[in-house]
């Protein structure tokens, strides 16, 4: 009997650097290793920071990015991408235009502002992934900030909320993750299918580990849909890696700590 001791799922995450390793592609790859996958990296920018602070962004020629891209895609084909900051337009504008070629399903974190609050986008930027990138979603995992920017109103209504998982459907995304945050002690999620809306919430865990959640719950959907999940389960079960890895935080430097990528438990099998 041949014994494959390799993971057959393969995730490519196209993101930013953090350096402290709580976000970004850091995040992503810690995250895909937990769930078995085989992790590859296509950078778009660097930042230079830590727990407490963005000193600097550098975003990288876009044609440098698209080189990556290519030169893992056409050698180990991924079962699935996530995008990560993509830092300005050109940059979108250079993975939407690549996206067309994708023969697998791209899972889009529209991240804008890091959890200091320093942009990873501009405004250009924004408009070029409403316009031009979440077409090519699977899914897209806007937290509640992302979701306004998105939409152009603010998410105070259940009414509201509704009618920004309907326009981002518009726009082009199947399916919608979107982080609503704190209700009533728990922590929000709600799964928008075009047909109908779930919610996912888990207790709400009163941490400083926060630093990489927003990383790791749209790394961990990939993951999982790289390894087969459906949309349903993957998004239940990703909601579920964030709880754990926030749980498991080691309250690592003086800021907003990082999450802990602790996320396979007792309840997961490895596929
Ligand atoms: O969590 C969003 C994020 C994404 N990508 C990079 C980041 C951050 C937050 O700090 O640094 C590179």
């Amino acid at each position: 009997m041949k014994i494959n001791l390799f993971p057959k799922a393969v995730a490519l995450t196209i993101a930013g650097s953090d350096p402290s390793g709580g976000a970004g592609l850091q995040a992503d790859l810690k995250t895909f290793q937990q769930l078995g996958v085989y992790g590859m990296s296509a950078i778009t920018l660097i930042t230079v920071q830590n727990t407490l602070a963005v000193e600097e962004i550098v975003v990288l020629d876009p044609r440098l990015t698209l080189a990556q891209i290519d030169a893992v895609v056409s050698d180990i084909p991924p079962s699935v991408g996530k995008l990560g900051a993509l830092g300005n337009a050109g940059m979108v504008s250079a993975i939407a235009e690549r996206a067309k070629q994708f023969t697998f399903p791209l899972i889009i974190d529209p991240v804008m502002i890091s959890k200091h609050g320093q942009a990873l986008i501009d405004d250009d930027g924004v408009e070029a992934i409403r316009s031009e990138l979440l077409k090519f979603a699977y899914v897209v995992t806007p937290n509640r900030f992302e979701a306004e920017k998105l939409v152009g109103f603010e998410l105070n209504s259940d009414d509201a909320v509704a009618k920004a998982i309907h326009d981002i459907h518009l726009m082009g995304a199947q399916h919608v993750l979107l982080k609503l945050g704190e209700e009533n002690g728990m922590s929000v999620h709600i799964l928008g299918n075009r047909e109908q809306n779930f919610a996912i919430s888990v207790p709400r865990l009163e941490s400083n580990n926060i630093h990489g959640t927003g990383c790791a719950l749209s790394a961990s959907l990939a993951a999982r849909i790289a390894r087969g999940e459906s949309i349903d389960k993957a998004a239940n079960a990703a909601v579920g890696d964030v709880w754990k890895a926030i749980h498991s935080g080691h309250g690592l430097g003086a800021g907003s700590h990082p999450i802990e990528f602790r996320m396979v438990g007792t309840d997961d099998e490895i596929g």
